[in-house]
Protein backbone atom coordinates (compact mmCIF):
# COMPACT_ATOMS: atom_id res chain seq x y z
CA UNK A 1 0.00 0.00 0.00
CA UNK A 2 1.12 3.40 -0.68
CA UNK A 3 2.33 4.12 3.01
CA UNK A 4 5.09 1.95 2.30
CA UNK A 5 5.86 3.44 -0.65
CA UNK A 6 9.36 3.56 -2.51
CA UNK A 7 9.42 3.89 -6.00
CA UNK A 8 10.98 2.37 -8.62
CA UNK A 9 14.44 4.06 -10.51
CA UNK A 10 15.68 1.28 -12.25
CA UNK A 11 18.44 3.54 -14.34
CA UNK A 12 19.81 5.31 -11.36
CA UNK A 13 17.80 8.51 -12.72
CA UNK A 14 17.85 10.04 -8.84
CA UNK A 15 21.70 10.56 -10.44
CA UNK A 16 20.03 13.31 -12.76
CA UNK A 17 17.85 15.14 -9.67
CA UNK A 18 19.56 17.80 -7.62
CA UNK A 19 19.75 17.79 -4.33
CA UNK A 20 16.56 20.30 -4.14
CA UNK A 21 14.78 18.04 -6.47
CA UNK A 22 15.13 14.94 -3.97
CA UNK A 23 14.36 17.03 -1.01
CA UNK A 24 11.37 18.38 -2.64
CA UNK A 25 10.16 14.41 -3.53
CA UNK A 26 10.85 13.44 -0.18
CA UNK A 27 8.35 16.18 1.60
CA UNK A 28 5.92 16.29 -0.94
CA UNK A 29 5.92 12.17 -0.80
CA UNK A 30 5.65 11.92 3.11
CA UNK A 31 2.45 14.82 3.15
CA UNK A 32 0.88 12.89 0.71
CA UNK A 33 1.63 9.43 3.24
CA UNK A 34 0.56 11.59 6.12
CA UNK A 35 -2.06 13.22 4.44
CA UNK A 36 -3.92 12.63 1.51
CA UNK A 37 -3.13 8.20 1.71
CA UNK A 38 -5.46 7.23 4.18
CA UNK A 39 -8.44 9.34 3.28
CA UNK A 40 -8.51 9.93 -0.07
CA UNK A 41 -10.81 6.75 -0.59
CA UNK A 42 -13.37 7.76 1.90
CA UNK A 43 -13.71 11.03 -0.08
CA UNK A 44 -14.05 9.13 -3.55
CA UNK A 45 -16.12 7.09 -1.73
CA UNK A 46 -18.11 9.62 -0.71
CA UNK A 47 -17.77 11.51 -4.11
CA UNK A 48 -16.15 14.45 -1.87
CA UNK A 49 -13.22 17.06 -2.44
CA UNK A 50 -11.36 17.16 0.77
CA UNK A 51 -11.49 20.60 1.28
CA UNK A 52 -9.15 20.71 3.85
CA UNK A 53 -6.22 19.57 1.94
CA UNK A 54 -6.50 23.28 0.26
CA UNK A 55 -4.37 25.01 3.50
CA UNK A 56 -1.78 22.06 3.07
CA UNK A 57 -1.25 22.18 -0.36
CA UNK A 58 -0.39 25.55 -0.19
CA UNK A 59 1.82 24.97 2.55
CA UNK A 60 3.88 22.43 0.92
CA UNK A 61 4.21 24.89 -1.90
CA UNK A 62 2.10 23.23 -4.27
CA UNK A 63 0.26 26.22 -5.34
CA UNK A 64 2.71 28.27 -7.91
CA UNK A 65 5.98 26.00 -7.76
CA UNK A 66 7.56 27.55 -10.65
CA UNK A 67 5.86 31.43 -9.93
CA UNK A 68 8.46 33.53 -9.02
CA UNK A 69 9.03 33.99 -5.22
CA UNK A 70 7.72 38.14 -5.18
CA UNK A 71 4.12 36.67 -6.41
CA UNK A 72 3.98 34.88 -3.53
CA UNK A 73 5.08 31.11 -5.45
CA UNK A 74 8.16 28.92 -4.96
CA UNK A 75 10.44 29.99 -7.79
CA UNK A 76 11.47 26.61 -8.76
CA UNK A 77 12.16 25.18 -11.80
CA UNK A 78 10.15 23.07 -13.50
CA UNK A 79 12.26 19.53 -12.53
CA UNK A 80 10.79 20.63 -9.00
CA UNK A 81 7.40 21.27 -10.40
CA UNK A 82 6.82 17.75 -12.23
CA UNK A 83 8.04 15.92 -9.03
CA UNK A 84 5.67 17.83 -7.05
CA UNK A 85 2.70 16.52 -9.73
CA UNK A 86 4.02 13.38 -9.61
CA UNK A 87 3.99 12.85 -5.76
CA UNK A 88 0.69 14.37 -5.42
CA UNK A 89 -0.74 12.17 -8.19
CA UNK A 90 0.63 8.87 -7.01
CA UNK A 91 -1.94 9.77 -3.99
CA UNK A 92 -4.71 10.88 -5.81
CA UNK A 93 -5.87 12.29 -9.87
CA UNK A 94 -8.05 14.71 -8.24
CA UNK A 95 -5.92 16.26 -5.67
CA UNK A 96 -2.91 16.52 -8.17
CA UNK A 97 -5.55 18.41 -10.42
CA UNK A 98 -6.30 20.83 -7.90
CA UNK A 99 -2.83 21.56 -7.74
CA UNK A 100 -2.17 21.65 -11.57
CA UNK A 101 -5.49 23.82 -12.01
CA UNK A 102 -4.26 26.54 -9.36
CA UNK A 103 -0.79 26.34 -10.63
CA UNK A 104 -0.97 26.25 -14.34
CA UNK A 105 -4.04 27.09 -15.68
CA UNK A 106 -5.42 29.93 -12.70
CA UNK A 107 -2.00 31.62 -11.37
CA UNK A 108 -0.08 30.66 -15.16
CA UNK A 109 -2.01 32.63 -17.06
CA UNK A 110 -2.12 35.81 -14.46
CA UNK A 111 1.63 35.70 -14.11
CA UNK A 112 2.29 35.69 -18.16
CA UNK A 113 -0.88 37.81 -19.35
CA UNK A 114 -2.17 39.33 -16.73
CA UNK A 115 -1.48 43.13 -15.37
CA UNK A 116 0.85 44.62 -12.35
CA UNK A 117 -2.30 45.49 -11.02
CA UNK A 118 -4.38 41.56 -11.38
CA UNK A 119 -0.88 39.96 -10.45
CA UNK A 120 -0.66 41.83 -7.11
CA UNK A 121 -4.10 41.81 -6.58
CA UNK A 122 -4.35 37.41 -7.14
CA UNK A 123 -1.25 35.99 -7.08
CA UNK A 124 -0.21 35.87 -3.87
CA UNK A 125 -3.56 34.83 -2.40
CA UNK A 126 -3.68 32.08 -5.21
CA UNK A 127 -0.27 31.04 -3.70
CA UNK A 128 -1.48 30.37 0.17
CA UNK A 129 -4.86 28.82 -1.01
CA UNK A 130 -7.03 32.15 0.69
CA UNK A 131 -7.93 32.30 -2.96
CA UNK A 132 -8.94 29.19 -5.18
CA UNK A 133 -9.28 29.31 -9.35
CA UNK A 134 -10.73 27.29 -11.99
CA UNK A 135 -10.11 27.59 -15.69
CA UNK A 136 -13.26 28.04 -17.92
CA UNK A 137 -11.99 26.56 -21.52
CA UNK A 138 -14.46 23.85 -22.69
CA UNK A 139 -18.43 24.56 -23.49
CA UNK A 140 -20.68 22.17 -24.22
CA UNK A 141 -20.40 22.02 -27.98
CA UNK A 142 -16.78 22.60 -28.03
CA UNK A 143 -14.61 20.42 -26.06
CA UNK A 144 -11.88 19.51 -28.29
CA UNK A 145 -12.01 22.62 -30.66
CA UNK A 146 -11.75 25.41 -27.63
CA UNK A 147 -11.69 27.84 -31.28
CA UNK A 148 -15.41 27.25 -32.12
CA UNK A 149 -16.37 28.59 -28.44
CA UNK A 150 -19.56 30.61 -28.15
CA UNK A 151 -19.02 32.59 -24.75
CA UNK A 152 -18.77 36.27 -25.94
CA UNK A 153 -18.34 40.18 -24.29
CA UNK A 154 -19.55 43.11 -25.50
CA UNK A 155 -18.35 46.33 -24.32
CA UNK A 156 -20.37 48.67 -21.95
CA UNK A 157 -18.32 52.05 -20.73
CA UNK A 158 -15.83 50.82 -18.24
CA UNK A 159 -17.15 47.01 -18.11
CA UNK A 160 -17.68 43.99 -20.51
CA UNK A 161 -21.15 42.14 -20.66
CA UNK A 162 -20.16 38.41 -20.63
CA UNK A 163 -22.57 35.56 -21.67
CA UNK A 164 -22.32 31.88 -22.35
CA UNK A 165 -21.37 28.70 -20.57
CA UNK A 166 -18.50 26.69 -20.01
CA UNK A 167 -18.57 22.92 -18.63
CA UNK A 168 -16.24 20.43 -17.04
CA UNK A 169 -14.20 22.58 -14.94
CA UNK A 170 -12.21 21.46 -12.15
CA UNK A 171 -13.03 23.12 -8.79
CA UNK A 172 -15.56 25.90 -10.05
CA UNK A 173 -17.92 24.70 -7.12
CA UNK A 174 -15.93 26.30 -4.71
CA UNK A 175 -13.69 28.48 -6.64
CA UNK A 176 -13.26 31.90 -5.59
CA UNK A 177 -12.29 32.97 -9.36
CA UNK A 178 -12.72 31.25 -13.06
CA UNK A 179 -10.14 32.62 -15.10
CA UNK A 180 -12.62 32.74 -18.40
CA UNK A 181 -12.27 32.42 -22.10
CA UNK A 182 -14.61 33.90 -24.16
CA UNK A 183 -15.00 35.91 -27.45
CA UNK A 184 -15.17 39.88 -27.89
CA UNK A 185 -17.39 41.28 -30.50
CA UNK A 186 -14.37 41.11 -33.14
CA UNK A 187 -14.40 37.40 -32.72
CA UNK A 188 -11.05 37.42 -30.87
CA UNK A 189 -10.32 34.86 -27.60
CA UNK A 190 -9.22 36.88 -24.63
CA UNK A 191 -9.09 35.67 -20.26
CA UNK A 192 -11.11 37.50 -17.85
CA UNK A 193 -11.50 37.21 -14.58
CA UNK A 194 -14.21 36.53 -13.68
CA UNK A 195 -14.94 36.79 -9.29
CA UNK A 196 -17.79 34.60 -7.77
CA UNK A 197 -20.78 37.24 -6.23
CA UNK A 198 -20.33 38.81 -9.50
CA UNK A 199 -24.39 39.29 -10.41
CA UNK A 200 -25.63 36.32 -13.36
CA UNK A 201 -22.44 34.20 -12.39
CA UNK A 202 -23.24 30.57 -11.16
CA UNK A 203 -21.49 27.72 -11.03
CA UNK A 204 -23.64 24.28 -10.40
CA UNK A 205 -21.74 21.03 -9.78
CA UNK A 206 -21.77 17.40 -12.01
CA UNK A 207 -22.73 15.01 -10.07
CA UNK A 208 -22.63 11.31 -10.83
CA UNK A 209 -18.75 10.95 -11.77
CA UNK A 210 -17.54 7.53 -11.83
CA UNK A 211 -14.01 9.36 -12.00
CA UNK A 212 -12.32 12.00 -10.04
CA UNK A 213 -14.95 11.39 -7.43
CA UNK A 214 -12.38 13.32 -5.04
CA UNK A 215 -12.47 16.02 -7.38
CA UNK A 216 -15.00 18.57 -7.63
CA UNK A 217 -16.01 19.55 -10.91
CA UNK A 218 -18.74 21.72 -12.07
CA UNK A 219 -20.11 24.40 -15.07
CA UNK A 220 -20.07 28.20 -15.30
CA UNK A 221 -22.43 29.72 -16.66
CA UNK A 222 -22.32 33.17 -17.03
CA UNK A 223 -26.10 35.87 -17.91
CA UNK A 224 -24.94 39.13 -19.10
CA UNK A 225 -22.60 39.04 -16.28
CA UNK A 226 -20.66 42.50 -15.80
CA UNK A 227 -17.39 42.45 -15.53
CA UNK A 228 -14.79 45.29 -15.05
CA UNK A 229 -12.60 45.72 -18.70
CA UNK A 230 -9.78 45.64 -15.95
CA UNK A 231 -10.16 41.99 -14.96
CA UNK A 232 -9.25 41.67 -18.94
CA UNK A 233 -6.04 39.83 -19.34
CA UNK A 234 -4.34 42.18 -21.51
CA UNK A 235 -0.59 40.69 -21.92
CA UNK A 236 -2.06 38.22 -24.78
CA UNK A 237 -5.48 37.10 -26.98
CA UNK A 238 -6.24 34.39 -29.69
CA UNK A 239 -6.24 30.56 -28.64
CA UNK A 240 -2.55 30.47 -28.51
CA UNK A 241 -2.97 32.19 -24.97
CA UNK A 242 -5.12 29.65 -23.15
CA UNK A 243 -2.97 26.83 -25.31
CA UNK A 244 -0.12 27.89 -23.65
CA UNK A 245 -1.29 27.34 -20.53
CA UNK A 246 -2.85 23.93 -21.08
CA UNK A 247 1.30 22.94 -22.38
CA UNK A 248 1.66 23.73 -18.80
CA UNK A 249 -0.43 21.30 -17.30
CA UNK A 250 -0.05 18.72 -19.88
CA UNK A 251 3.41 18.77 -18.69
CA UNK A 252 2.76 18.48 -15.20
CA UNK A 253 0.15 15.77 -15.80
CA UNK A 254 3.05 13.65 -17.71
CA UNK A 255 5.10 13.54 -14.46
CA UNK A 256 1.88 13.04 -12.42
CA UNK A 257 0.74 9.39 -14.64
CA UNK A 258 4.18 8.55 -13.43
CA UNK A 259 2.81 8.96 -10.02
CA UNK A 260 -0.25 6.39 -10.52
CA UNK A 261 2.31 4.00 -12.35
CA UNK A 262 4.54 3.94 -9.50
CA UNK A 263 1.87 3.32 -6.96
CA UNK A 264 0.09 0.54 -8.97
CA UNK A 265 3.37 -1.39 -9.84
CA UNK A 266 4.50 -1.37 -5.88
CA UNK A 267 0.68 -2.29 -4.72
CA UNK A 268 0.63 -5.23 -7.77
CA UNK A 269 4.58 -6.17 -6.56
CA UNK A 270 4.20 -6.62 -2.82
CA UNK A 271 0.50 -8.56 -3.23
CA UNK A 272 2.34 -10.66 -5.74
CA UNK A 273 5.14 -11.67 -3.33
CA UNK A 274 2.22 -12.29 -0.54
CA UNK A 275 -0.54 -13.99 -2.45
CA UNK A 276 0.33 -18.23 -1.84
CA UNK A 277 -1.69 -20.00 -4.87
CA UNK A 278 -0.58 -23.86 -5.89
CA UNK A 279 1.74 -23.70 -3.19
CA UNK A 280 4.04 -20.44 -4.60
CA UNK A 281 3.76 -16.33 -4.32
CA UNK A 282 2.31 -15.73 -7.61
CA UNK A 283 5.14 -13.80 -7.65
CA UNK A 284 7.20 -16.95 -8.88
CA UNK A 285 4.89 -17.27 -11.59
CA UNK A 286 5.81 -16.09 -15.08
CA UNK A 287 2.99 -14.73 -16.38
CA UNK A 288 3.13 -12.41 -13.23
CA UNK A 289 6.97 -12.02 -13.47
CA UNK A 290 5.58 -10.61 -17.15
CA UNK A 291 3.25 -8.21 -15.83
CA UNK A 292 5.92 -6.52 -13.35
CA UNK A 293 8.85 -6.55 -15.88
CA UNK A 294 6.77 -4.65 -18.40
CA UNK A 295 5.40 -2.18 -15.97
CA UNK A 296 9.10 -1.57 -14.39
CA UNK A 297 10.28 -1.05 -17.91
CA UNK A 298 7.48 1.27 -19.28
CA UNK A 299 7.59 3.29 -15.84
CA UNK A 300 11.35 3.82 -16.21
CA UNK A 301 10.71 5.16 -20.15
CA UNK A 302 8.35 7.51 -19.48
CA UNK A 303 11.21 8.51 -15.97
CA UNK A 304 13.19 9.70 -18.56
CA UNK A 305 10.91 11.37 -21.23
CA UNK A 306 9.64 13.63 -18.45
CA UNK A 307 12.84 14.76 -16.72
CA UNK A 308 14.17 15.31 -20.58
CA UNK A 309 11.18 17.42 -20.98
CA UNK A 310 11.75 18.79 -17.85
CA UNK A 311 15.48 20.31 -19.19
CA UNK A 312 13.91 21.31 -22.27
CA UNK A 313 10.66 23.34 -19.87
CA UNK A 314 13.54 24.42 -17.72
CA UNK A 315 15.62 26.13 -21.03
CA UNK A 316 12.26 27.01 -22.39
CA UNK A 317 13.05 25.09 -25.25
CA UNK A 318 10.07 22.15 -25.23
CA UNK A 319 7.52 22.39 -27.79
CA UNK A 320 3.89 21.79 -27.64
CA UNK A 321 4.27 18.59 -29.59
CA UNK A 322 6.81 17.32 -27.54
CA UNK A 323 4.79 18.05 -24.06
CA UNK A 324 1.97 16.49 -26.42
CA UNK A 325 3.94 13.36 -26.79
CA UNK A 326 4.82 12.79 -22.75
CA UNK A 327 1.06 13.63 -22.09
CA UNK A 328 -0.14 10.88 -24.26
CA UNK A 329 1.75 8.34 -23.72
CA UNK A 330 2.76 8.49 -20.01
CA UNK A 331 -1.15 8.30 -19.65
CA UNK A 332 -1.88 5.67 -21.49
CA UNK A 333 1.06 3.77 -20.18
CA UNK A 334 -0.63 4.59 -16.34
CA UNK A 335 -3.74 3.44 -17.75
CA UNK A 336 -1.99 0.30 -18.93
CA UNK A 337 -0.30 -0.36 -15.91
CA UNK A 338 -3.23 0.08 -13.53
CA UNK A 339 -5.50 -2.45 -15.85
CA UNK A 340 -2.40 -5.24 -15.14
CA UNK A 341 -1.85 -4.31 -11.54
CA UNK A 342 -5.66 -4.85 -11.00
CA UNK A 343 -5.50 -8.42 -12.42
CA UNK A 344 -2.45 -9.01 -10.39
CA UNK A 345 -4.70 -8.60 -7.24
CA UNK A 346 -7.67 -10.82 -8.44
CA UNK A 347 -10.78 -10.00 -6.70
CA UNK A 348 -8.95 -7.71 -3.96
CA UNK A 349 -8.19 -5.77 -6.82
CA UNK A 350 -11.37 -4.32 -7.33
CA UNK A 351 -11.90 -3.37 -3.67
CA UNK A 352 -11.25 -0.04 -1.67
CA UNK A 353 -8.78 -1.44 0.15
CA UNK A 354 -6.19 -1.08 -2.35
CA UNK A 355 -5.69 2.71 -4.41
CA UNK A 356 -5.39 0.65 -7.80
CA UNK A 357 -9.15 0.92 -8.60
CA UNK A 358 -9.65 4.55 -8.04
CA UNK A 359 -6.74 5.70 -9.91
CA UNK A 360 -7.72 3.05 -12.79
CA UNK A 361 -11.04 4.89 -13.03
CA UNK A 362 -9.63 8.36 -12.39
CA UNK A 363 -7.13 8.13 -15.73
CA UNK A 364 -10.28 7.79 -17.56
CA UNK A 365 -10.63 11.47 -16.84
CA UNK A 366 -6.71 12.00 -17.25
CA UNK A 367 -6.56 10.37 -20.81
CA UNK A 368 -9.88 12.85 -21.59
CA UNK A 369 -8.68 16.08 -20.03
CA UNK A 370 -5.68 18.73 -21.55
CA UNK A 371 -6.55 17.18 -24.82
CA UNK A 372 -7.68 13.55 -25.57
CA UNK A 373 -5.69 10.85 -26.27
CA UNK A 374 -6.55 10.82 -29.41
CA UNK A 375 -6.73 14.96 -29.59
CA UNK A 376 -2.85 14.72 -28.66
CA UNK A 377 -2.17 12.29 -31.62
CA UNK A 378 -3.04 14.37 -34.35
CA UNK A 379 -1.05 17.31 -33.12
CA UNK A 380 1.52 14.88 -33.29
CA UNK A 381 0.29 14.00 -36.95
CA UNK A 382 0.87 17.58 -37.72
CA UNK A 383 4.01 17.88 -36.48
CA UNK A 384 5.59 15.12 -38.29
CA UNK A 385 3.96 15.45 -41.64
CA UNK A 386 2.66 19.35 -41.97
CA UNK A 387 -1.16 18.08 -42.54
CA UNK A 388 -3.63 19.03 -39.91
CA UNK A 389 -6.05 16.10 -39.14
CA UNK A 390 -8.30 17.87 -36.91
P1 LIG B 1 -4.51 26.12 -34.21
O1 LIG B 1 -4.97 26.83 -35.46
O2 LIG B 1 -3.59 24.97 -34.32
O3 LIG B 1 -3.85 27.19 -33.22
C1 LIG B 1 -4.51 28.39 -32.89
C2 LIG B 1 -3.43 29.38 -32.47
O4 LIG B 1 -2.77 28.89 -31.30
C3 LIG B 1 -1.38 28.67 -31.56
N1 LIG B 1 -1.02 27.46 -30.83
C4 LIG B 1 -0.38 27.48 -29.69
N2 LIG B 1 0.13 28.49 -28.97
C5 LIG B 1 0.73 28.19 -27.82
N3 LIG B 1 0.82 26.94 -27.34
C6 LIG B 1 0.30 25.90 -28.03
N4 LIG B 1 0.34 24.65 -27.53
C7 LIG B 1 -0.33 26.14 -29.25
N5 LIG B 1 -0.96 25.35 -30.17
C8 LIG B 1 -1.37 26.18 -31.14
C9 LIG B 1 -1.28 28.55 -33.05
O5 LIG B 1 0.00 28.88 -33.51
C10 LIG B 1 -2.33 29.54 -33.50
O6 LIG B 1 -1.81 30.83 -33.35
P2 LIG B 1 -2.25 32.02 -34.36
O7 LIG B 1 -1.43 33.17 -33.91
O8 LIG B 1 -1.90 31.51 -35.73
O9 LIG B 1 -3.72 32.20 -34.16
O10 LIG B 1 -5.81 25.74 -33.39
P3 LIG B 1 -6.95 24.71 -33.71
O11 LIG B 1 -8.25 25.41 -33.56
O12 LIG B 1 -6.68 23.99 -35.01
O13 LIG B 1 -6.84 23.67 -32.48
C11 LIG B 1 -5.68 23.03 -32.18
C12 LIG B 1 -5.90 21.95 -31.10
C13 LIG B 1 -6.90 20.92 -31.54
C14 LIG B 1 -4.56 21.29 -30.93
C15 LIG B 1 -6.32 22.60 -29.78
O14 LIG B 1 -7.48 23.28 -29.91
C16 LIG B 1 -6.39 21.63 -28.65
O15 LIG B 1 -5.38 21.40 -27.99
N6 LIG B 1 -7.60 21.04 -28.31
C17 LIG B 1 -7.78 20.28 -27.10
C18 LIG B 1 -8.56 21.11 -26.09
C19 LIG B 1 -8.07 20.91 -24.70
O16 LIG B 1 -7.01 20.38 -24.42
N7 LIG B 1 -8.85 21.38 -23.75
C20 LIG B 1 -8.45 21.33 -22.37
C21 LIG B 1 -9.39 22.14 -21.52
S1 LIG B 1 -8.72 22.52 -19.92
C22 LIG B 1 -8.76 21.06 -19.10
O17 LIG B 1 -9.05 20.02 -19.60
C23 LIG B 1 -8.36 21.14 -17.69
S2 LIG B 1 -8.43 19.67 -16.82
C24 LIG B 1 -7.42 20.14 -15.56
C25 LIG B 1 -7.34 19.27 -14.44
O18 LIG B 1 -8.34 19.03 -13.72
O19 LIG B 1 -6.17 18.82 -14.16
P1 LIG C 1 -15.14 15.82 -27.65
O1 LIG C 1 -14.28 16.95 -28.10
O2 LIG C 1 -16.57 15.86 -28.01
O3 LIG C 1 -14.50 14.47 -28.16
C1 LIG C 1 -15.23 13.24 -28.19
C2 LIG C 1 -14.36 12.20 -28.89
O4 LIG C 1 -14.10 12.63 -30.24
C3 LIG C 1 -13.00 12.03 -28.22
O5 LIG C 1 -12.62 10.69 -28.26
C4 LIG C 1 -12.07 12.84 -29.11
O6 LIG C 1 -10.72 12.37 -29.08
C5 LIG C 1 -12.70 12.62 -30.47
N1 LIG C 1 -12.38 13.70 -31.43
C6 LIG C 1 -12.63 15.03 -31.28
N2 LIG C 1 -12.17 15.70 -32.33
C7 LIG C 1 -11.62 14.79 -33.17
C8 LIG C 1 -10.97 14.86 -34.43
N3 LIG C 1 -10.75 16.04 -35.03
N4 LIG C 1 -10.55 13.71 -35.01
C9 LIG C 1 -10.73 12.51 -34.38
N5 LIG C 1 -11.33 12.38 -33.20
C10 LIG C 1 -11.76 13.51 -32.60
N6 LIG C 1 -12.08 21.76 -19.29
C11 LIG C 1 -11.78 23.03 -18.88
O7 LIG C 1 -11.83 23.97 -19.66
N7 LIG C 1 -11.40 23.25 -17.58
C12 LIG C 1 -11.32 22.27 -16.67
O8 LIG C 1 -10.96 22.52 -15.51
C13 LIG C 1 -11.67 20.93 -17.06
N8 LIG C 1 -11.70 19.92 -16.14
C14 LIG C 1 -12.18 18.69 -16.51
C15 LIG C 1 -12.39 17.72 -15.54
C16 LIG C 1 -12.93 16.48 -15.88
C17 LIG C 1 -13.19 15.46 -14.83
C18 LIG C 1 -13.21 16.20 -17.24
C19 LIG C 1 -13.77 14.87 -17.65
C20 LIG C 1 -13.02 17.16 -18.20
C21 LIG C 1 -12.52 18.42 -17.86
N9 LIG C 1 -12.39 19.45 -18.80
C22 LIG C 1 -12.06 20.72 -18.42
C23 LIG C 1 -12.86 19.23 -20.16
C24 LIG C 1 -11.90 18.45 -21.06
O9 LIG C 1 -10.79 19.21 -21.41
C25 LIG C 1 -12.69 17.96 -22.26
O10 LIG C 1 -13.56 16.93 -21.81
C26 LIG C 1 -11.79 17.45 -23.38
O11 LIG C 1 -11.02 18.51 -23.94
C27 LIG C 1 -12.59 16.74 -24.49
O12 LIG C 1 -13.69 17.47 -24.88
P2 LIG C 1 -15.16 16.77 -24.96
O13 LIG C 1 -15.39 16.09 -23.67
O14 LIG C 1 -16.11 17.80 -25.39
O15 LIG C 1 -15.00 15.64 -26.05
Amino acid sequence: MSENFTSPDFYNIDELLSEEHKLIRESTRQWVSKSVSPIIEEYAQKAEFPGHLIKELAEIGAFGPYIPEKYGGAGLDQISYGIMMQEIERGDSGIRSTASVQSSLVMYPIWKFGSDEQKEKYLPKLATGEIMGCFGLTEPDHGSNPSGMISNFKSDGDDVILNGSKMWISNSPFADIAVVWAKDENKRIHGLIVERGMDGFTTPETHNKWSLRASSTGELIFDNVRVPKKNILPGKSGLGAPLMCLDSARYGISWGAIGVAMDCYNTALKYSLERIQFGKPIAAKQLQQKKLAEMLTEITKAQLLSWKLGKLKNEDKATSAQISLAKRNNVDMAMNIAREARQILGGMGITGDFSIMRHMMNLESVITYEGTHDIHLLILGNEITGHNAF
